[in-house]
């Protein structure tokens, strides 16, 4: 069995390295204190203990397709950045009104309001300039496939659109079928991305990027569903976070519409259906069906 936090802790330090080049040598380019508050904002809300679990199925998907970790640091460091900038702007009081992340003063609570929507803006468009950046030496079509399949993720058919289900729900909120729709969006979309970048980097056949695909939906639904059951099941000092956040705003989520015990048989049941898309695919999927355990095991 791979020791999963060991190698997402390897994921991180290449996803920081690359991400600490980036702001802070463009930030340092930059004259003047304004804009530099601006990078270090930026680093605040994504240089600082993520899990980097979406970088880290960029890499493990292609590395089934043979493609090196230089060619996929750029589609793993896109979606985390995509990914800290919905956390930053969740966290506003618009949105969440979140105090902690990871652990530390959300953006806001560091910095101020306009600051945390700015770098959070910054993060969202760096996605995309590091995606058509020219050091990224992908084929173009192939980039062009990645900035479609990282923007409908991303945007109102994805993350953005999942978010306004969430905050603006119908008078049948209580309906399952609703709220896995409204998390497949806000939370499934980017992880399922991540999951078809790699095939898109190796250029992988139809049937080996659908098989990726689905897994990746699957582990998404299961990853949603494991944040809902650590909301009730773990302390705030383990997710770094605050919890019972849903409840206390008598919110609707899957576990509050299942309950605990069939919640948790339904995540492992979509384990057990992820686990099955990786038979057909080349390679050795020993990894990533590991790491589709460790979606509802994990602590945090
Ligand atoms: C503001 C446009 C916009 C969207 C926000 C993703 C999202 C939509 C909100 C985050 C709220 C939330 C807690 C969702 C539950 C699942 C989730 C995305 C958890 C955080 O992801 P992890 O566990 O976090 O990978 P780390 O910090 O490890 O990267």
């Amino acid at each position: 069995m791979t020791d999963i936090k060991g190698q997402l802790a390897k994921t991180e330090k290449k996803v920081d390295h690359f991400l600490h080049e980036l702001l802070g040598t463009e930030g340092d380019k930059i004259c003047g204190e304004r804009p530099k508050l601006l990078y270090d904002a930026m680093k605040h809300g994504s240089l600082n203990g993520g899990k980097r679990f979406r970088p880290h199925l960029v890499f493990e998907t292609g590395k089934l397709f043979g493609v090196s970790d230089e060619l996929l640091i750029h589609a793993a460091c896109a979606v985390e950045c995509i990914h800290c900038y919905s956390l930053i702007h969740d966290d506003l009081p618009a949105m969440d009104d979140d105090d902690l992340r990871r652990g530390i003063p959300t953006v806001h609570k560091a910095y101020d309001e306009a600051l945390a929507i700015l770098a959070g803006d910054g993060l969202l468009t760096l996605a995309f300039d590091i995606l058509s950046d020219e050091k990224f030496s992908l084929k173009p079509e192939l980039k062009i496939t990645l900035i479609k399949a990282l923007s409908h993720a991303s945007g109102p058919m994805g993350m953005v659109g999942g978010q306004v289900l969430d905050l603006y729900p119908e008078p049948d909120e209580g309906n399952l079928n609703r709220v896995s729709l409204m998390q497949s969006m806000k939370t499934g979309a980017l992880i399922r991305f991540s999951c078809e970048a790699g095939a898109i980097c190796g250029q992988a056949n139809a049937d080996d990027q659908k098989s990726l695909r689905t897994y990746g939906e699957l582990i998404g639904h299961a990853f949603q569903l494991a944040d809902d059951i650590l909301d009730v099941t773990a302390t705030s000092a383990q997710m770094g976070k605050e919890t019972d956040k849903d409840q206390d705003r008598g919110k609707v989520n899957q576990v509050s519409i299942l309950g605990l015990k069939k919640a948790q048989a339904l995540a492992e049941e979509l384990i057990q259906n992820a686990i099955q898309c990786l038979t057909k695919l080349p390679g050795d999927t020993t990894h990533l069906e590991e790491i589709a355990y460790f979606v509802i095991r994990r602590e945090n």
